[in-house]
C-alpha cells in the first residue's frame, strides 16, 4: 500500500507559475499532510495572522497531503519562485544548497526540550537562515516543529546489538545517514514518499520519525516496533519564497515575518505538546510496541565526534558551540 503519491510534479505545474499576483493577491502554501497535522495547523494559523494584521482578505490556498509533492519539491518550487509561495520543510532538504542547513536539528543537538527552545528562542540560527537566502532564495520566517525522533522498525530494537546492521531509512542529507552509521546501523536515503513500500517490500526494516508523522502515516501497519532512541527534537522552517517575498511591499513584509514567527511559536507549542499524547494513542490502541533503549548514553558518545567532524568541514564549528552552549 503506497500512502503518499509519487511527486506530484504535474499537479503543481498545473498550477499558474506564480503563486503571489498584486491585483488579486492569493498566497499558496504546500504540506505533506491534512489539516489535523501541526505543520497545516501552523500554515492556516500564518494565513489567519497575516490576515489580521494586514487588515486585508488574502486568500491562503494551502495543498495538504502531498498534493503538490514532498518537501524536497517544495524547496524546488520556493527557490523558482513557482507554484507556491511558503511551506514547512526539514531542514534536511535544504543540504544541497547549503550543507551546513541540517545542522539545525541533525541528531542529537539538543539534550532536551528546554534546550531546543532556548535556541529557537534566540538568534543563533540566523547565520543559517542568511546562507539559506542567499543560495536558495527561500526566506525563513519562523519556525515550527518539536516532534521527538525516535526508531521505527517491523523488529524490536532495545540495545546496540540489536542496533547493529538494521537497515534503516533517512532523509537525504548526508549527515543523517553519517550519524546512523556511527551508530552501527545501516542507512539509506529514500523519498519519504517511497518509505511505507520501502518496508513492505523489504528494502529497509525501518525509518526514524516522529509521532504525528507516525500517525499520519500509519507507517505502524509495517513497522510496529518504536525505539525510544529520542535522537531528534524536530527543527521544522516555515519558508517563504525569497521570488514571493520581493513582490511584497515593506509594509506586507514585515506582516509576513511577523506572521510567520507567531504561526511558528503556535505550531511548536501544539507540537511538542501533542507529540508523547500521540505516542501513548497508538500504544493504547495497541498499534504499536513502545521499547526503551537500553545504551542511549552509548549513543551520544559515538555521535558527538560525527558532529564535531561535520562542524569542522564546513567551518561552522562556532556555530555548533553556540547551539551547544544555549
Ligand atoms: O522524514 C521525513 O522526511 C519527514 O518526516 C516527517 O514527516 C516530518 O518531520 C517531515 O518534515 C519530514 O522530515
Amino acid at each position: 500500500k503506497k500512502l503518499l503519491q509519487g511527486t506530484a510534479v504535474a499537479g503543481a505545474l498545473a498550477i499558474s507559475a506564480t503563486a503571489v499576483q498584486a491585483a488579486d493577491m492569493t498566497f499558496r502554501g504546500a504540506s505533506l499532510f491534512d489539516n489535523e497535522h501541526a505543520y497545516s495547523k501552523t500554515l492556516i494559523r500564518f494565513g489567519e495572522l497575516v490576515n489580521e494584521y494586514s487588515g486585508k482578505d488574502i486568500e491562503f490556498d494551502l495543498r495538504g497531503n502531498s498534493e503538490l509533492g514532498i518537501e524536497p519539491d517544495y524547496i524546488n518550487f520556493l527557490n523558482q519562485g513557482v507554484a507556491i509561495d511558503y511551506a514547512i520543510a526539514a531542514p534536511s532538504n535544504l543540504a544541497r544548497f547549503a550543507p551546513s542547513v541540517p545542522l539545525m536539528d541533525m541528531p542529537f543537538v539538543f539534550r532536551d526540550l528546554d534546550h531546543w527552545n532556548a535556541v529557537l528562542s534566540s538568534g543563533v540560527l540566523k547565520p543559517l537562515e542568511d546562507v539559506i537566502l542567499e543560495r536558495a532564495d527561500i526566506k525563513v520566517i519562523g519556525y515550527a516543529g518539536g516532534g521527538t525522533r525516535n526508531l521505527i522498525s517491523n523488529k524490536q530494537i532495545s540495545n546496540m546489538e540489536e542496533l547493529a546492521g538494521h537497515k534503516m531509512r533517512v532523509m537525504g542529507a548526508p549527515i543523517q545517514a553519517r550519524v546512523f552509521e556511527a551508530l552501527t546501523a545501516a542507512p539509506s536515503a529514500i523519498a519519504y514518499s517511497e518509505v511505507y513500500n520501502a518496508i513492505q517490500t523489504g528494502v529497509v526494516d525501518g525509518l526514524e520519525n516522529e509521532s504525528a508523522s507516525l500517525l499520519q502515516y500509519k507507517f505502524f501497519e509495517v513497522a510496529p516496533h518504536v525505539t525510544l532512541t529520542q535522537h531528534s527534537i524536530t527543527v521544522r522552517p516555515i519558508l517563504f519564497s525569497g521570488k514571493s517575498f520581493a513582490k511584497l511591499s515593506p509594509e506586507m513584509q514585515e506582516v509576513v515575518l511577523r506572521a510567520g514567527k507567531e504561526a511558528g511559536e503556535y505550531g511548536r507549542e501544539l507540537e511538542s505538546r501533542q507529540d508523547g499524547e500521540k505516542l501513548k494513542q497508538m500504544e493504547a490502541a495497541k498499534q504499536i510496541q513502545v521499547h526503551p533503549f537500553a545504551e542511549r548514553a552509548k549513543l551520544l558518545d559515538l555521535v558527538i565526534p560525527v558532529q564535531d567532524s561535520y562542524a569542522k568541514e564546513l567551518g561552522a564549528e562556532d556555530l555548533l558551540q553556540a547551539i551547544r552552549e544555549k
